[in-house]
């Protein structure tokens, strides 16, 4: 699967090539391997944080206990073995999404910071009053506050993409809302409280063809298809590094160079600088530029590990067998009388989002715990998806290439001893 060939939920997909051995995976990943209130546990809060592999929590201790020092200054040999593995990093980076130079990948905290980087690098000079910044009713909080923000200090105004009863961008509504005033268009590629997988590369065509730059929120996307940035020809592309089995506080902004070039920095301070006086600094050249002070290091290295993991995975049957659990979950789910899914997209990823009528979603959630079960409930920091759905919150599973059968039957069985608790 690529970026622009989606995996869509229908009956009829192919089920999981005999190869991929998802019990195999499950033992790389040692948390999995437990009992929760002694039931075995089914990690089902991948769209929150995704677990990690012994081979990026062995990599950040050897990388720990070997090499670590701070980078980019020092001459002595740990300085140098420390920056040749950041730097690593960053090609691993720069290969795994395609991207067309080093330069393009901004080593940040997450995709917030990456949102927050690009709203006041690239928008603060970009808006001016009148000005609009477009995004949609699905977005996740971080790629609507920041825009918020920003508008509000230019005088520029959000127009909102509308959405349908199955939680898919009404397109048209996208088209006529890009206009001569657009300065963006903003959107995640893939939604974390439904689980939509956007059309990417015919929005980001479609808001070119107008001159409308773009940028893609692929928190939820990097984890569950191929992503390759020149093939969208997205301008700006943002994930974390935690939701793709690698560490929290690290995450990238991918951007076109061209673009990157022209932007001011986002913080000053170390790293960032190429001559500082009183009088004037000069700016590093990219990436340096949006990296000011010392980075999350390990946190760096252990990104590169994951992605390493990654590529030895097999990734298309990793991704033919999430797509089928996801399949299954949903149909054994949907037999359930009391449940009402939300979000039923034709393209979905990951993210089976629900409902139990008469039980709030937060006592789901509880009572789901006591079975071994780990879902989030809650509005899933996307409070206007829970608004266009009148609805407060909801209970949200979502998959990883690690789990399997079991876990989803975990998941529908102790939903049906939920709904026996409440009669
Ligand atoms: N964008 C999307 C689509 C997300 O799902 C999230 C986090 C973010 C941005 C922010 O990422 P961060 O790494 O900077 O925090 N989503 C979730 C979630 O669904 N449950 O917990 C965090």
């Amino acid at each position: 699967m690529t970026a622009s060939t989606p995996m869509k939920l229908a009956s009829h997909a192919a089920p999981a090539p005999p190869s991929f051995g998802v019990e195999a995976v499950r033992a790389d990943f040692p948390i999995l391997d437990q009992k929760i209130h002694g039931h075995p546990l089914a990690f089902l809060d991948n769209a929150a944080s995704s677990q990690r592999p012994r081979a990026v929590i062995d990599e950040i201790a050897r990388f720990d206990s070997n090499d670590y020092a701070n980078i980019h200054r020092g001459v002595h040999e740990l300085s140098q073995r420390a920056t040749k593995a950041y730097e690593d990093a960053r090609d691993k980076v720069q290969r795994f999404i395609n991207a067309r130079s080093r330069k393009e990948i901004i080593l940040v905290r997450g995709t917030t910071e990456a949102i927050n980087l690009v709203a006041s690098s690239f928008g603060r000079p970009a808006l001016h009053l009148g000005d609009e910044v477009v995004l949609t009713t699905m977005e996740h909080h971080s790629n609507i506050v920041p825009w918020q923000m920003v508008c509000r200090e230019r005088g520029a105004v959000l127009r909102v993409v509308e959405i349908n009863d199955r939680g898919e961008l009404d397109l048209d509504h996208l088209e006529k809302l890009l206009g001569p005033r657009t300065k963006l268009l903003t959107l995640v590629h893939v939604s974390n409280a439904l689980g939509t997988i956007n059309p990417a590369k015919e929005i980001v065509a479609m808001a070119h063809a107008r001159g409308i730059p773009v940028l893609l929120d692929g928190a939820q996307a990097v984890p569950h298809m191929r992503i390759d940035v020149q093939d969208l020809d997205c301008d700006f592309y943002a994930f974390s590094s935690h939701k793709m089995f690698g560490p929290t506080g690290v995450g990238v902004l991918y951007g076109k160079e061209k673009l990157l070039d022209t932007m001011p920095p986002y913080q000053g301070g170390g790293d960032m600088i190429s001559v500082v006086t009183f009088e004037k600094t000069f700016y590093n050249a990219l990436p340096a530029k949006f990296e000011a002070g010392t980075p999350n290091i390990t946190g760096v290295v252990g990104l590169g590990a994951a992605i390493d993991y990654l590529e030895q995975l097999d990734w298309d049957g990793a991704m033919a067998h999430e797509y089928e659990l996801l399949r299954y979950g949903t149909e054994r789910l949907a037999e359930i009388p009391e449940v009402t899914m939300v979000g039923t997209a034709a393209a979905k990823a990951s993210v089976m989002s629900f409902l139990i009528e008469g039980i709030h979603p937060h006592d789901v959630g509880t009572i789901l715990d006591r079975h071994g079960v780990a879902v989030r409930a809650g509005h899933h920091c996307a409070q206007p998806v829970m608004q266009r759905f009148a609805i407060p919150a909801t209970t949200r599973a979502s998959l990883a290439f690690y789990n399997n059968r079991d876990d989803v039957d975990a998941l529908v069985r102790a939903v049906r001893d939920t709904i026996e608790v409440f009669k």
